[in-house]
């Protein structure tokens, strides 16, 4: 059952406030409610404790109900901080967007996710989040994808620009990618972006020091953000108004966090006592206290702004008239607030008992059997609250399609050609992809289209990584013109910098992480902005690890988009061991939603760059990623079976039926493989040359083959297991790639051939390749010695 839609009528804002705080009752009961629901009413079979963060929810219902149901319209894109996930569903609930059955389901196989999760959690769920601080950070970034598809022309007409909001968790502040994209976001002026705080004070493990915050406002102020401080209520700042009134504000600023949290964990009784032997002869406050209850003491002591609704929106509403200054609200609250373990230190997992939740559901006013009701124990009739939810600016359809927008398919040409190598000259993969990207970048005939929407970022290695030529041809992109002072000056250079609103190039600083977190917003602009964009991303591939977490939450997203990383490996020679990546390889096996692939030759290149475009774009595609290297390759004249090349590997010699042995290489140490393929080869005629291009698909395809006979559907076999079919059961098949081994160690369990796999296990050094091909035993001869082992009798 959903929440019927109701009929529009106008209240005033008076009525509209008190609504509010209903709605806030409401949140509070559900969203605990669904914790408990997963860890006590259904059937636990492990004896895991399923968790869950009720105090974080309690944390931040007030400012989640404000800009829910008062502040936001259907185009602005949220980020909700992990832990209040069940708020966000409840949320939904109400208007309209969730069901009654699937809030039931928190936590439990096929349900709601214990974090927003855009792939899992349905339409509603603009930002997944989980790792802290990536979600908060990709605001920015989504924001400033927002801004390029506007000023590019692609957005919807009667799709006005949204602002991005992200509510954050205050320990989310200590990552340090928050302040990366601070820094990005601010050399790009980034607009529309609000950050709220959920300023508990606390995090996982204890409560936070008090002095913190001042630096982190700075750190804002000095980004050109605003930041606004809410700290009070209006009933406490109604008491600070009294007499007495500004010893009571002076001895709450100067209470230490913990402090404070302690007292609000012990309630009325305690901060009397506290109050009255510190400030019980300061004139006027006993006025101020002594007619309070312990109860009306306690909620005085802990109206921060945070929770104060009238607080909260009346600073949202300043702001938006502002205009669109990021902006970084501070909102005191109160951890597990106005629940039995507000403010203990150690509430971060903490659950109500059956006992405690049995006298909240009475507090609540839920009668048993109705718990999951929308209005119920709400002193408003269900008319008027219906009428509420009605009038939220949010509650507005974004488009006919829902949250989630639909944006037409780039057309990608047929086939991308390799570009034309003299005969005689050797080039790398690298070199390619930026001859063949340049050729793109002319925008002419099939191309243009896709040139229109092809959008380049590189972590400041544009140039190294031979982005260079299409950058000069398509333009920076930058929300203001600015010229390119060399150029003006008629001083030499290779690279034209102006930048425009209509560039295409997303130039980035250093850091890492920042390159992914763009690459997520670019790769999700035809689901968030209605245009599609084909991102390409290109990093040394020894960082992607620097960027991995970041990585990692875009394809968790399902963004889609192209990395290329290069140069890789010992190619990187002279550069030593910092910059000679082992473990990218594994990782393009590991990860989901990314198709990972190592060409050794241009023509592979260019039939791999065509199907990134093509597969970013399908339904069940995803992201791709190309390792690539700067080792110039004589490049081979065949006919390429395009297939093949996408499947993951290829016989560049097929070996006679029953051979004995083959070679299976990867990327750029195919000249090693070749080399001794043909010394093997007179000596065993009929051994075959493998051509690995992604031992990722290779892998995905197997399992996946299997796991599909395994359940009766369908015996095909996977390419891998067809390329390994002809050599005989027993066969010695050597592998060779310039990252980790196990990448192709697996294979030897395919048809159990006897596999000896070559590769890097150790950190690298500086040299030139012959002096590390030969250290890391990569080169013709170790491939010659591992041959005789692979053939020596079992
Ligand atoms: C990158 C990352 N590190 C650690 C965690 C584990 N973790 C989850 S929540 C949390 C503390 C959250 O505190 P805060 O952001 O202040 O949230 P709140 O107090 O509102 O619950 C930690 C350490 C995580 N989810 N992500
Ligand atoms: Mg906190």
């Amino acid at each position: 059952m959903t929440v019927q839609g109701p009929i529009r009528t106008e209240l005033a804002p008076g009525r509209r406030r008190a609504l509010l705080r209903q709605v806030e009752r409401k949140l509070l009961w559900l969203s605990a409610w669904m914790i408990h629901n997963a860890n006590h009413l259904r059937p636990n079979r492990d004896g895991l404790k399923v968790g869950g963060h009720q105090a974080s929810c309690a944390s931040c219902i007030s400012i989640m109900a404000a800009l829910y149901f008062e502040i936001l319209r259907p185009q602005d894109r949220v980020a909700v901080k992990p832990h209040a996930g069940p708020v966000f569903h409840a949320i939904n609930y109400l208007l309209g967007r969730q069901s009654r059955e699937k809030l039931g389901t928190l936590r439990q196989f096929g349900g709601i996710q214990p974090y927003p999760s855009r792939t899992k959690d349905g339409p509603e769920v603009d930002f997944s989040t989980g790792s802290v601080g990536l979600g908060v950070a990709l605001t920015t970034f989504g924001s400033l994808v927002q801004d390029y598809v506007h000023l590019h022309g692609m957005a919807r007409p009667e799709m006005p620009r949204g602002r991005h909001v992200a509510i954050v968790g205050d320990a989310e502040l200590d990552e340090g990618n928050i302040y990366e994209a601070l820094l990005e976001g601010w050399k790009h002026d980034v607009r529309n972006v609000w950050w709220v705080v959920d300023y508990n004070r606390q995090s996982l493990d204890s409560v936070v020091p008090d002095r913190l915050f001042g630096r982190i406002e700075g750190l804002f102020r000095d980004m050109g953000w605003n930041v606004v401080t809410l700290k009070y209520g209006r009933r406490l700042e109604a008491a600070f108004a009294r007499p007495g009134g500004e010893a009571l504000r002076r001895w709450i600023d100067d209470c230490p966090n913990s402090l404070y949290a302690a007292l609000t964990f012990q309630g009325g009784a305690a901060w009397r006592n506290a109050l009255l032997a510190e400030l019980g002869r300061e004139p006027g406050v006993r006025a101020i206290l002594d007619p309070l209850s312990d109860d009306e003491l306690a909620a005085l002591m802990t109206n921060l702004g945070g929770h104060d609704s009238e607080t909260l929106i009346e600073a949202f509403r300043a702001q938006d008239a502002e205009g669109d200054q990021p902006t970084c609200f501070i909102a005191y609250t109160i951890k597990g607030m106005g629940l039995p373990f507000a403010g203990h230190k150690d509430n971060h997992a903490g659950l109500m008992t059956k006992e405690q939740m049995e006298s909240f559901r009475a507090q609540m006013r839920i009668r048993p059997g109705h718990e999951w009701d929308p209005f119920e124990g709400l002193e408003a009739t269900e008319a008027e609250l219906a009428a509420f939810l009605a009038g939220t600016p949010f509650a507005a359809t974004l488009a006919p399609e829902g949250r989630r927008l639909a944006a037409p398919r780039v057309q990608v040409p047929d086939s991308i050609a390799p570009p034309r190598v003299a005969p005689g000259r050797k080039l790398s993969t690298q070199a390619a992809f930026g001859d063949i990207l340049a050729e793109i970048g002319r925008g002419q005939g099939e191309a243009a289209e896709l040139a229109r929407h092809i959008v380049t970022t590189s972590p400041d290695v544009t140039v190294s990584t031979s982005l260079g030529p299409w950058v000069n041809r398509r333009g920076i992109f930058d929300r203001h013109m600015k010229n390119d002072v060399f150029r003006d000056a008629k001083l030499a250079s290779a690279q034209r910098w102006g930048m425009a609103p209509e560039g295409q190039h997303v130039e980035l600083g250093i850091a890492e992480q920042n390159l992914f977190l763009v690459l997520s917003a670019l790769g999700l602009s035809h689901d968030l902005y209605g245009a599609r964009l084909l991102p390409v991303g290109t990093v040394y591939d020894p960082f992607v690890n620097r960027g991995l977490d970041a990585l990692i939450y875009a394809c968790y997203q399902d963004a889609r988009f192209l990395l290329v990383s290069t140069p890789s490996g010992l190619t990187l020679a002279p550069e030593g061991g910092q910059h000679q990546s082992v473990n990218t390889p594994l990782i393009g096996i590991a990860q989901d939603r990314l198709a990972s692939y190592e060409p050794a030759h241009a023509d592979e290149l260019a039939v791999l760059l065509r199907h990134a475009f093509h597969h970013m774009q399908q339904p069940d595609g995803s992201a791709v990623w190309l390792r690539l290297s700067t080792r110039a390759l004589a490049q081979p004249e065949r006919a390429l079976d395009p297939a093949a090349v996408i499947a993951g590997g290829y016989w560049a010699v097929p070996p006679a039926a029953g051979a004995r042995i083959a070679i299976a290489y990867q990327g750029p140490v195919a000249p090693e493989a070749m080399e001794a393929f043909e010394a093997l080869r007179a000596e065993e005629p009929g051994a075959g040359l493998l051509a690995i291009t992604s031992p990722d698909r290779l892998h995905a395809e197997w399992l996946a083959a299997r796991r599909a006979r395994r359940e009766g559907r369908g015996r095909a076999p996977s390419t891998i297991e067809r390329l390994l079919a002809p050599l005989a059961p027993g066969a010695g098949l050597v592998s060779v790639l310039d990252g980790h081994p196990a990448a192709h160690a697996w294979m030897g369990a395919v048809r159990g051939q006897r596999l000896v796999p070559l590769g890097v296990d150790r950190f690298g050094q500086a040299g030139d390749l012959p002096d590390l091909y030969r250290e890391y035993r990569l080169d013709t001869d170790a491939i010659l010695d591992a041959c005789a082992e692979a053939l020596l009798p079992a």
